[in-house]
């Protein structure tokens, strides 16, 4: 059975407990690697080796910095393959979303932000005839990156590539449901010359590994992606600590149709928003919400759209979708349907396990979902589910959609279809969202801000918030 390492001071690394936790593979249930069951010792290690780098890699020049981080985007881009193949069979998504998504955005990621650290300009403010003000933007430090299992690489580079173009040192960890891609990271990290202590990546449980990293002294900041649960729990530990916190947390986004909308074109396109990655990506659309007029036209348009998707085994391309993460997810999303019909729910399609034959027999699968009939206040509309499931309930106007829309706790994203642009602008500036599409999902600029309000999360990533995040302000004046 292989055995993960974890990288730490530029070499891959045994646990110091000796100790290794099993890897599923979602596709068939079974055991097919172990990761290290790091704890606050491993931490320590990976910590002390970031400290040591830091003086070096907070002065190496731009340009060097630059190359290194392009020379990881060559490496994964070099072994696409291998990254599609692990990540698929670590998560469950079909190979095809790995190939198109996942990895290729990855490698966006280290590529942006390597291009990013050349421009990164910081402002200075003239007084007349007093002196003048210049403002440095220096990198933190030691930082910690938390990241979860739905898009496990994207969503790790994501933090780590600003993190380390910032001119930081960082202590990383990967979800202990799906480190594999992590692992091959640390691989091409060696493979390209990344200077020692510069990134560490220790593998392990969250209320560990990812406790460890959060309460150390010396880390100064976190930036995590999960759950919201999880997100409370850090900020309880960090905030007192005075650490600077980016919290991407979990969302229960809304989508609008108005009966202006271009019919044909959006039934597929919302089939996507609610499905794509098994719907286990924090920006899909799970409450669907249709204007009244074209209420039964669309519902029965999308649930015949729906059940043309084919659940299947994540290696065979004419998969639509894969398994669910984990058996423990399977079960959570499972015990959400069975809620929505205790509140009155109407299954219009889906609902039940898929049991696959040959290698995935005791694989996680579930149909995708359609539900309606429920009151929007009801607990399926109000909490985060996180799977294949969505429900559809019809909206008077403007105003009705925007008090159930608004009613979450959430508000990390929303999608608008309308043709009214007038509308389109109000509705967006209402919602309470972080990101909004409006006739599009899920199109993607990496210089936008990124993240959402309330119970969805604090702070921005992308373009420069990424990068301000990952430093630290300093003005200073000089007289003249
Ligand atoms: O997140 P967790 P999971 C939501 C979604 C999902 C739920 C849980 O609802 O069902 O979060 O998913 C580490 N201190 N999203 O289990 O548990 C953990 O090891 C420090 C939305 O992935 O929050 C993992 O590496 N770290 C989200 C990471 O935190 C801790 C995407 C996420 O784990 C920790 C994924 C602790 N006490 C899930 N406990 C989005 N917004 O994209 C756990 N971890």
């Amino acid at each position: 059975m292989e055995q993960l390492r974890n990288y730490i001071n530029g070499e891959l690394t045994e646990p110091v407990s000796k100790t290794y936790l099993d890897n599923y593979e979602p596709a068939t249930g079974e055991v097919y690697s172990q990761i290290p069951d790091s704890d606050e010792r491993d931490v320590l290690l990976a910590f002390n080796a970031a400290k040591n780098a830091f003086e070096s890699w907070s002065k190496t020049s731009l340009e060097s910095r630059m190359m290194i981080l392009m020379k990881v985007a060559d490496g994964i881009e070099k072994r696409m393959d291998e990254f599609v193949a692990a990540e698929s069979k670590d998560n469950g998504k079909p190979q095809k979303l790995a190939r198109a998504v996942d990895i290729p955005r990855a490698v966006s990621n280290f590529r942006f932000y390597a291009s990013a650290l050349q421009h990164f300009a910081s402002e200075s403010h003239q007084m007349p005839g007093v002196g003048i003000n210049y403002t440095l933007r220096q990198p933190i430090g030691v930082v910690g990156c938390i990241s979860p299992w739905n898009l496990p690489l994207y969503l790790f580079s994501w933090k780590i590539a600003p993190a380390l173009a910032t001119g930081n040192c960082v202590v990383a960890k990967p979800s202990e449901i799906t480190p594999y891609t992590a692992y091959l990271l640390s691989q091409v990290c060696i493979e390209a010359g990344f200077p020692k202590g510069v990134l560490n990546i220790v593998h392990g449980l969250g209320n560990k590994v990812g406790q460890a990293i959060v309460e150390h002294e010396g880390i100064k900041a976190i930036s995590f992606t999960g759950g919201t649960e999880t997100g409370k729990r850090i900020a309880s530990v960090a905030a007192p600590m005075f650490k600077k916190l980016s919290l991407e947390l979990g969302g229960k986004n809304p989508t609008i149709i108005f009966a202006d909308c271009d019919f044909e074109e959006i039934v597929k396109q919302v089939v996507s928003s609610s499905f794509s990655n098994q719907g286990e990506i924090c920006l899909c659309g799970s409450r669907i919400f249709i204007e009244k007029f074209i209420y039964e036209k669309f519902k029965e348009a999308f649930v015949a759209q729906v059940k043309t998707l084919k659940v299947g085994d994540p290696n065979n391309d004419d998969s639509n979708m894969g398994a669910i993460v984990s058996f423990q997810h399977k079960q959570k999303i499972l015990s959400y349907i069975k809620l929505a019909e205790e509140e009155g729910g109407a299954i219009l399609t889906g609902g039940n396990e898929v049991k696959l034959d040959g290698r995935c027999a005791n694989g996680y699968f579930i149909e995708p979902t359609v539900i309606d009939g429920l009151d929007y206040k009801c607990r399926t509309n109000q909490e985060e589910i996180f799977g294949p499931v969505v429900t559809l309930t019809p909206f008077e106007n403007e105003e009705d959609i925007l008090m159930m829309a608004n009613s979450v706790k959430y508000g990390l994203s929303a999608t608008i279809w309308t043709n009214d642009l007038k509308r389109a602008h109000r509705v967006a500036e209402k919602v309470e969202a972080g990101i909004v599409w409006i006739n599009s999902w899920l199109v993607r600029d990496l210089r936008t801000p990124f993240g959402g309000v309330k119970a969805s999360g604090v702070g921005r990533e992308g373009g420069w918030e990424a990068m301000r995040f990952f430093t630290e302000a300093k003005n200073v004046f000089i007289k003249s």
